[in-house]
C-alpha cells in the first residue's frame, strides 16, 4: 500500500527467514532511546507503530521485564514522538479492563482496574499517550484489540489457544485447551486488525472523538471454535487441561466489546466472522504446514 521502501521493520533480533525481501529492516532496542532516535532521524521517519510488549500470561512470569518493556518502551517512544513530531500508534487491549468492568458490550469509557501487569502497563500507555497528546500535541492513537488470530505462532498471551487450535487441528487432529469450554472472549482476524490500524491512522485528527478506541471482530468460546473446525475436519477433538493463571485472566476480561464509536467516527467495520476466520486459517496453515 505504501511501497516497500516506505516502511521499515525493526527488532532486537534478525528477522525471521522468509521475510528478508519484504521491507528494509533495522536494529532497534525499545529500551535504548538512542537506538530508536537514530532509526527515526537516519530514516526520516514520520510515523511510529510501537508493537513491542510482553503479553498477559508471560508478563505475570516476569513482572520487572514487563514493566520495563511495556512501560519504559512507551515512555521512550512518546518522548521521541514529541521531539521529532511523529504520529504514534500504540496498541492497547481487552487486557486493559479488569474484573470490575462490565464484561458484555464493554464500552470505550468505563472502569479500568486490570489485575495483570500487562493490563496495568497498557492502561499506563493509554493514559500517558493521551496526556502527551493534550499537553504536547503528540498525534498519539491507540486501539484496544481483542485476541488477534493470525498464522504467526503466538507468544505468551491468554488468547493464544485460538491460534494454536488451528495448528493442532491440522497437525494432530486434537487440541488440549487451557481455558474452560465456555470461556467467551472477543477476537479478531489479522487482516481486520491491520485494516483497523491503517484506517485509524488515516483518519483526520478532527474526526477522532477519542484517542483510544475499542475495536472488535466476534466473540466465541473454545467449544464454539472447536465446532467451527469440526465442520471442516470432522474428527477433530478438543480436551481440556485448565491453566489456573490464564483462566483467571480470561475470567477478568470482557466477553464482548462495544466498538460503536470507532464505527461512527471512522467507519470501522470488520469483515471476518468465526466461520470466515476458520476458513482462511485452515487454508493458510495447510499451505504452510502440510
Ligand atoms: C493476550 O492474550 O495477552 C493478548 C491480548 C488479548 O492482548 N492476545
Amino acid at each position: 500500500m505504501y511501497g516497500k521502501d516506505s516502511v521499515i521493520l525493526s527488532d532486537i533480533c534478525k528477522r525471521p527467514a522468509g521475510f528478508e525481501h519484504l521491507t528494509p529492516f533495522c536494529y532497534v532496542n525499545i529500551l535504548d532511546k538512542t537506538s530508536i532516535e537514530e532509526a527515526v532521524v537516519n530514516n526520516n521517519i514520520d510515523t511510529l507503530i510501537h508493537f513491542s510488549a510482553l503479553l498477559s500470561a508471560v508478563g505475570e512470569n516476569n513482572v520487572p521485564l514487563a514493566i520495563s518493556v511495556n512501560g519504559r518502551g512507551v515512555e521512550n517512544v512518546l518522548e521521541i514522538s514529541k521531539s521529532h513530531n511523529l504520529k504514534l500508534f500504540i496498541p492497547s487491549t481487552i487486557g486493559a479492563f479488569g474484573p470490575t468492568t462490565t464484561r458484555d458490550g464493554t464500552p470505550d469509557l468505563t472502569i479500568q482496574r486490570p489485575r495483570t501487569i500487562y493490563g496495568v502497563t497498557k492502561v499506563y500507555a493509554e493514559l500517558l499517550g493521551e496526556y502527551y497528546h493534550e499537553k504536547y500535541g503528540v498525534d498519539f492513537r491507540s486501539l484496544r484489540f481483542p485476541g488477534i488470530i493470525s498464522t504467526v505462532e503466538p507468544g505468551g498471551g491468554t488468547t493464544d489457544y485460538a491460534i494454536k487450535i488451528y495448528y493442532d487441528a491440522l497437525l494432530h487432529g486434537k487440541h488440549i485447551c487451557y481455558l474452560k469450554p465456555d470461556t467467551e472472549l472477543p477476537m479478531m482476524y489479522d487482516t481486520d486488525c491491520m485494516t483497523s490500524v491503517i484506517q485509524m491512522l488515516h483518519t483526520p485528527s478532527e474526526k477522532l472523538s477519542l484517542r483510544t478506541y475499542n475495536v472488535t471482530g466476534f466473540s466465541f468460546t473454545p467449544e464454539q471454535i472447536a465446532e467451527s473446525i469440526r465442520k471442516r475436519i470432522p474428527n477433530f477433538q478438543i480436551e481440556y487441561n485448565i491453566c489456573p493463571i490464564r483462566q483467571k485472566i480470561a475470567d477478568s476480561w470482557p466477553r464482548s466489546l462495544d466498538d460503536s464509536t470507532a464505527r461512527r467516527d471512522w467507519a470501522w467495520k470488520p469483515e471476518y466472522d468465526l466461520e470466515a476466520t476458520t476458513e482462511i486459517m485452515l487454508e493458510l496453515l495447510t499451505a504452510k504446514l502440510l
